[in-house]
């Protein structure tokens, strides 16, 4: 790996603290990773990605600063990135996904707070995340859930954190009340960046952002062929790195890599066999480096075949309208697109059972896998609703609470072997 210790101390961050996580990240990334068979050769750049995960994209964010741009910092699928790359600047994501991060987020949060809030919370405070101290980002929060939105108030009396009201309805009322939130949104990018957004840029940042979801919709899209050509563990390390890498570089690279999986499909050839079990996993996102789940299940002979996830089909299964030429109508198309994303923190929200019913036949599942991070009351609550359908539909389902720690790793593990072993296949 390049030497960036001259950066990370530029960024004020804590370098002892930091060096215990990058003498544990490759290995933990070797052992989960490098280990599979007959990877696709387009994996090689995401696995470069990770190796220098905490390198080569924040020197880049530091690179844009250096010449005057700006940087924003998001949590959710709900902010519209769209808008600050029209202004010149770039968006990315900062979930934390890594239980290291964990307790420098119970310093200031309830133990008994989501997994993925603390270590958010708790990589900015312990220092030990570049992407979190790039100068004068502007993080970008939104009220999805109770424990984000304290959490905004208590990371605010660090960091100046500019809240998103994401509605919690999806009524006309609620759309329009989320087409003005994304006008003021434009305002605040425009004050912040100094640049004007005009129809053409908006449109330009509209393209870009589609074009990055195409190339992850096409990758997906293989995940339907039986042998299936990639791993879910690789499917949701491309979309995880797809949350803060470069859109342009993300389409590109994702586009490359579809083509080499569509090839293995054209020559039926796959990374399980094609009897193995194939599974949908549902509910709370993974955020980078979380890939306990995927790991468990595949190292147990089953294949993640599709994710109903922030982190999978939330991401990128809708677009934004292109054809709009005025800011008005280009606002109304992204907050159509942006509701049409289906969270739990959405009542009623009956899309996302709908989703999840038609992945299961879209991509020939056996079994769904719903897991939860713990003290999601959202998720977990959904989960009823969810069992429910999938009962309707003769589809097994194994209910999964879990965190970010290895400790209940064992646990899970048998849980999932007995789950794949009565699927029966
Ligand atoms: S659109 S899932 S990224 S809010 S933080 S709700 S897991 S308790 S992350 Fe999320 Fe946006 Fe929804 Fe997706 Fe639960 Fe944790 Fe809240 Fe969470």
């Amino acid at each position: 790996m390049a030497d960036y210790r001259q950066m990370w101390s530029d960024l004020n961050m804590d370098l002892e603290k930091h060096d215990l996580l990058c003498e544990v990240l490759p290995e933990a990334f070797g052992g989960v990773y490098l280990s599979q068979e007959n990877r696709p050769q387009g994996m090689d750049f995401y696995d470069f990605v990770v190796s220098e995960i905490h390198g080569v994209r924040p020197s880049e964010l530091v690179e844009h600063r250096k010449n005057g741009g700006k940087v924003f910092g998001t949590f959710c699928v709900y902010v519209p990135d769209e808008v600050v790359f029209a202004a010149g600047a770039i968006a990315t994501g900062l979930c934390g996904g890594s239980q290291f991060w964990v307790p420098g987020g119970e310093k200031v949060l309830p133990a008994n707070t989501c997994p993925l809030i603390k270590a958010s919370v708790g990589a900015r405070l312990d220092k030990t995340c570049p992407f979190f101290l790039i100068e004068d980002m502007v993080f970008v929060g939104e009220t999805t859930c109770d424990g984000k939105k304290k959490a905004w108030e208590i990371l605010n009396q660090d960091v100046p954190v500019y809240v998103l009201d994401i509605p919690q309805m999806k009524r006309e009322k609620d759309i329009a009340a989320f087409e003005q939130e994304i006008m003021d949104f434009i305002k605040k990018v425009e004050d912040v960046t100094g640049n004007k957004i005009t129809p053409e840029a908006l449109g330009e940042g509209i393209k870009l952002i589609n074009n990055k979801r195409k190339a992850l919709q096409r990758i997906n899209n293989t995940r339907k062929a039986s042998p299936v050509p990639i791993s879910g563990k690789d499917a949701l390390l491309v979309t995880q790195i797809a949350f803060y890498d470069d859109p342009a570089r993300c389409a590109q690279m994702g586009n490359k890599l579809a083509d080499e999986l569509e090839e293995r499909i054209a020559k039926q050839e796959g990374v399980f066999p094609a009897d193995a079990p194939r599974i949908l996993i549902t509910g709370t996102p993974m955020a980078i480096p979380n890939w306990k789940l995927h790991h468990i299940i595949e190292t147990a002979g089953a294949a993640v075949v599709v994710e109903e996830l922030c982190t999978g089909t939330r991401y990128f299964e809708n677009l934004v309208d292109e054809t709009q030429t005025t800011i008005e109508g280009q606002v109304r198309a992204l907050a159509e697109r942006y509701m049409k994303t289906n969270c739990a923190c959405f009542t009623p929200n009956p899309g996302r059972l709908d989703d999840i019913a038609r992945l299961v036949k879209q991509y020939n599942v056996d079994g769904v896998i719903d897991a939860n991070l713990q003290f999601c009351g959202l998720y977990s609550t959904e989960s009823y609703l969810v069992k429910q359908k999938m009962d309707e539909l003769g589809i097994p389902v194994l209910h999964i609470e879990t965190d970010y720690s290895e400790n209940d790793f064992e646990q899970l593990r048998t849980r999932v072997e007995a789950f794949l072993e009565m699927l029966g296949k």
